[in-house]
């Protein structure tokens, strides 16, 4: 991997954190409608499998979707402006944190509906198959989503078909309250891949280098005809469910013991091994916030949608 590619990655979760950072304040200020959720923990699971991806291909994404979104690089000012419901936002407004789409970047959409993304990605796996076209898709999911019909609709036509799909489970240890390990039947989730006859990997999600690795591994096996593969990442969710809630059911040791693998921390810790000094990583944070600040510096001054233009673009229509 090259000194270029690995400070993007830096920059990326770097990107994301501070971007998450901000998002917190302003929902603990009462300052951005709606809900908001945080990537903070999964940082290196969304920017090592970007880093796998072309541009071309396609992800889908869920309520915590910042990450996702900033990886596949939809515009900064663009996310902000959305967070905030200004017209100038990414979907005009209309669909705010949970709901950030670009289809120019390869986000298909994030969708608050758990697992929904899956069948979508699956569709244009299906277009990608069916036009000859050398997509890969990906669907971004919790450890909460395999538990959906969708995940397993999902799973077993694109077995049935071949399609190019990576299904990529971001294990975080929670679905809402309740602990993965108690909310499965399996004992991981790369274990559900055999009922679909599917390959699958579980890795370490909080080391990004590790993420890329295998995620390259299989994004090339699906653009190359070998079919969907299962990935499941662990990582740790550091924030609550939703900005405001308490993680009253998350041990404070348990948590103190997983921030001592906190992805952007591993990757500090190995930087210089992997030939990054210090002051290359410091540059690079300096650099970050000062394009983050600018992107909620607009946003807070950007226009309002009028209120003619509410239920533009809310409704396809096939006139
Ligand atoms: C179909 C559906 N059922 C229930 C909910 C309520 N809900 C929102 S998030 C969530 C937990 C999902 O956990 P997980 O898939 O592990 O994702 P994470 O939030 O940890 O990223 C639930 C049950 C929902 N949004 N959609
Ligand atoms: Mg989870």
């Amino acid at each position: 991997m090259t000194e270029t590619m690995l400070a993007q990655m830096y920059r990326t979760m770097f990107t994301m954190r501070t971007f998450d950072e901000r998002i917190h304040q302003l929902a603990a200020d009462d300052a951005i409608p709606g809900y908001a959720h945080t990537y903070f923990g999964s940082e290196a699971v969304a920017t090592g499998v970007m880093a796998a991806l072309e541009p071309s291909d396609w992800i889908a994404s869920t309520y915590r979707n910042h990450g996702h979104a900033i990886a596949k690089g939809v515009s900064l000012n663009a996310m902000a402006a959305e967070v905030y419901g200004r017209r100038t936002g990414v979907c005009k407004g209309k669909g705010g944190s949970m709901h950030i789409s670009d289809f120019d970047k390869g986000m298909l959409g994030a969708i608050g509906i758990v697992a929904a993304g899956i069948p979508l990605a699956v569709g244009a796996a299906l277009t990608a198959k069916f036009k000859g076209l050398p997509w890969v898709a990906v669907p971004f999911f919790g450890d909460g989503a395999v538990h959906q019909g969708v995940f397993h609709e999902g799973a077993g036509i694109a077995k049935l078909w071949n399609l190019p799909v990576v299904l990529v489970c971001e294990n975080n240890g929670y679905a809402e309250a309740t602990a993965t390990d108690y909310h499965l039947n399996t004992k991981t989730i790369a274990d559900m891949a055999c009922a679909y006859n599917m390959p699958a990997r579980r890795a370490d999600g909080m080391d990004v280098v590790t993420v890329y690795e295998i995620a390259k591994e299989a994004v090339d096996f699906a653009r190359c005809g070998g079919g969907p593969i299962l990935l499941e990442f662990l990582s740790y969710r550091f924030s609550g469910q939703y900005e405001g809630d308490k993680q009253i059911y998350q041990p404070a040791a348990e948590i103190e013991e997983a921030r001592k693998r906190d992805p952007i921390k591993v990757f500090e810790e190995n930087a210089s091994t992997r030939g990054l000094s210090e002051e290359r990583l410091a540059g690079i944070r300096q650099e970050v916030k000062v394009v983050v600040e600018a992107a909620f510096t607009y946003a807070e001054s950007a226009p309002w949608p009028s209120p003619e233009e509410t239920l533009d673009d809310v409704y396809v229509s096939y006139l």
